[in-house]
């Protein structure tokens, strides 16, 4: 299956099948001057930063985590329209609120070698597939190609049964130009590709994830009350300065996002009544292989 590559202006719509039917998206040239914006701001992060360590991130590889307090310039990619529009689509119908997962730039330079072939949700013991746990976006801060490790991916794979592993022609390469937006859901089968040209190849991966799951970056840590002060509410909210869902998340008995705003601690509160009217309308996970004891006839 190839990887589809659409305009900037295609409607959420059509951008909604296709991650529902495909599993990934490129959007190119979503946001090029924003892009080029965090890009030049996080060269710095990225010069000081070590390489690997290990296969995984490679050795010829720099991850450097902590956006959002490393970068302003990287809040509007953070809170683009057209990724929270889709995150909407895609995580909504299983929480009523989610969550920023993951903040990190993925740089791969000449030399560095393919990451094995991963789930991002394989971090949450569940057996594939299942219903999105996580929405990954790689906003594209440099030209990605097959040659410089763009992102290899299987389209369709984040339908497929648990143990089903890729073939080599099940394999494409995100190809796409600075500015572009590569989105793929958790059950996608990935991973960066191998460096086999003469260009660094940057990307700044954004993850998003249901508001009832663990976040795989520790935000809540990365993004102190003096740091989330000071953000648009709408990315203070996405690190977690809000309720997860009814009953999930509270701080000394009351809202987290009180945490944020100039008032005092209010009320006791566990949960909202916008939150607890929408919880009633989510779709629940469903364990296959546990038969429920049938209920008794009155
Ligand atoms: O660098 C990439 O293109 C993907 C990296 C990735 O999937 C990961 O580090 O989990």
């Amino acid at each position: 299956m190839a990887l589809k590559r659409v305009a900037a202006d295609t409607s959420i719509d059509d951008l909604e099948a296709i991650v529902r039917q495909d599993g990934c998206v490129v959007i190119e040239n979503l946001a090029d001057d924003l892009v080029a914006k965090a890009k030049s701001g996080l060269d710095a992060w990225i010069d000081a930063s070590p390489y690997g360590p290990g296969n995984f991130a490679g050795q010829h590889a720099k991850n450097v985590e902590g956006l959002v307090g490393k970068s302003g310039a990287a809040h509007a990619l953070m809170i683009h329209e057209t990724v929270l529009a889709l995150c909407d689509r895609i995580l909504l119908p299983n929480c009523v609120r989610y969550q920023l997962n993951y903040t990190g730039i993925m740089h791969l330079e000449p030399g560095n070698e393919a990451q094995e072939l991963h789930r991002d949700g394989g971090i949450y013991p569940l057996r594939h597939p299942h219903p999105p746990t996580i929405m990954a976006t790689m906003w594209a801060g440099s030209d990605f190609t097959a040659e410089n490790g763009g992102t290899r991916l299987v389209p369709g794979s984040h339908l497929w049964e648990h143990e089903r592993k890729a073939r080599d022609d099940e394999v494409v390469s995100a190809v796409m130009p600075a500015g572009s937006l590569l989105v793929y859901i958790g059950g996608v089968i990935h991973g960066g590709g191998a460096n086999t040209g003469n260009a660094k190849r940057t990307g700044i991966a954004i993850q998003y994830s249901l508001g009832w799951l663990r976040q795989e970056e520790n935000l809540h840590l990365a993004v102190p009350p003096d740091l989330a002060r000071t953000l648009p509410d709408r990315l203070a909210r996405l690190v977690g300065y809000d309720f997860g869902g009814p009953f999930l998340g509270f701080v000394n008995g009351d809202d987290p996002h009180r945490l944020v705003e100039e008032t005092a601690l209010g009320e006791r509160c566990h949960s909202r009544p916008e939150l607890d009217a929408a919880s009633k309308d989510l779709t629940l996970f469903q364990w296959g292989d546990i038969e429920p004891v049938p209920t008794p006839k009155s």
